[in-house]
């Protein structure tokens, strides 16, 4: 109903929507509303109200709330449903259950918070509480397991076409799943499934995104690395506009990638946006380091590289880090 009440406030920004008005739309009491109404003031929405006026929707806050989220994005599959967690420990691993007990594909899972945030490899991610978006999106494509391992290329085509169109700052992408600004890291992507032998269960796509973090809300070494985009950009973002942005872009991709069975466009995207073609890479597979020249992306998003020798190879994943960039060791 909270929902109901806000979908009508934002619907109506400009004039006051009276009580009875409300409460014979939603089919609530005028009490109901005016519950409705106290609880969304204290989640920050500031709501102006008048006895005989009624009620006018001033300002929304930052927060990503499910219920605002729902009514903004308007994507058709993507985002339809949104769990928003004030803290939890993984988006990811929320997002593992909910889709083992069933939820549905385009199931977003969202906080403001992550104490266990994860990346690669059992690696951490710092999730600093209301400055950035960590979020997962619950997918259940009809895909052999080995296509399923180019899904990370899409996501990181819609995410970098999503923050340059609301940011018009450059942004780049490092293979295989950081996007960059600035020659730091301002988002990674962490792409992980439950999978059977022949077919694909479900895949997690895990986005970390620092906003409006600052340099203080990273821990030393990590602050060396990462920035966030109002570092960047000097403004303050609205996490919502972004997620927005980005489901809209995930899902014109994504579609493009599982019913019409093409990622060129993600692949083009990706190669438009690199930092990583072109330049000397130090890369580490299974404990080994090696140095070479990345070259290209393959048609379905794997690294060819030239080694030292000479050799052509392609690279499927890796730890890679790109001469030029703040990471490179
Ligand atoms: C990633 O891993 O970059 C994937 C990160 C995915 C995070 C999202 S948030 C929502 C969802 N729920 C989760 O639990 N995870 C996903 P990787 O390429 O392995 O990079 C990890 C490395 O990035 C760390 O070892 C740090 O060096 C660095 N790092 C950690 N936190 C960072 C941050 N906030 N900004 C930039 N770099 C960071």
């Amino acid at each position: 109903m909270k929902k109901h009440v806000l979908e009508a406030l934002k619907n109506n920004k400009d004039r006051f929507i009276s009580g009875e008005e409300l409460s014979s739309r939603i089919g609530v009491s005028r009490t109901a509303v005016w519950k409705h109404i106290k609880h969304l003031k204290e989640e920050g929405y500031e709501i102006e109200s008048f006895s005989r006026k009624g009620y006018c929707l001033l300002k929304e806050p930052d927060t990503l709330n499910g219920h605002a989220l729902e009514i903004d994005i308007d994507s058709k599959c993507i985002g339809h449903k949104v769990y928003h967690f004030d803290t939890i420990d993984s988006t990811n691993r929320m997002a593992k259950k909910l889709a083992s007990e069933g939820a549905k594909e385009g199931t977003v899972i969202i906080a403001e918070e992550q104490t266990g945030g994860r990346g690669r490899r059992g690696k951490q991610w710092i999730s600093p509480k209301g400055s950035g978006i960590w979020m997962s999106i619950i997918l259940r494509p009809d895909i052999e397991l080995a296509e399923a391992m180019k899904i990370t290329q899409v996501v990181a085509a819609a995410v970098a076409t999503a923050i340059e169109k609301v940011t018009k700052f450059q942004v780049g992408i490092k293979w295989p799943n950081d996007i960059i600004m600035d020659k730091k890291k301002v988002c990674g992507i962490l792409t992980e499934m439950s999978a059977e032998v022949d077919c694909v269960n479900f895949i997690i796509v895990g986005i970390g995104i620092n906003v409006n973090t600052e340099d203080k809300d990273f821990p030393e070494d990590i602050e060396k690395i990462a920035t966030s985009i109002k570092s960047c950009t000097s403004e303050k973002v609205f996490r919502k506009d972004l997620v927005k942005e980005i489901l809209n872009e995930f899902e014109e991709l994504y579609v493009d990638f599982i019913e019409n069975k093409n990622i060129k466009k993600s692949i083009e995207i990706c190669k438009k946006y690199s930092v990583t073609l072109g330049k000397e890479v130090r890369i580490i597979k299974r404990g080994e380091e090696m140095f070479a020249k990345a070259i290209d992306l393959s048609e379905d998003g794997q690294l060819i590289i030239e080694n030292k020798s000479g050799k052509i190879e392609t690279v499927l994943s890796g730890e890679v880090s790109v001469r030029g960039l703040v990471d490179y060791v």
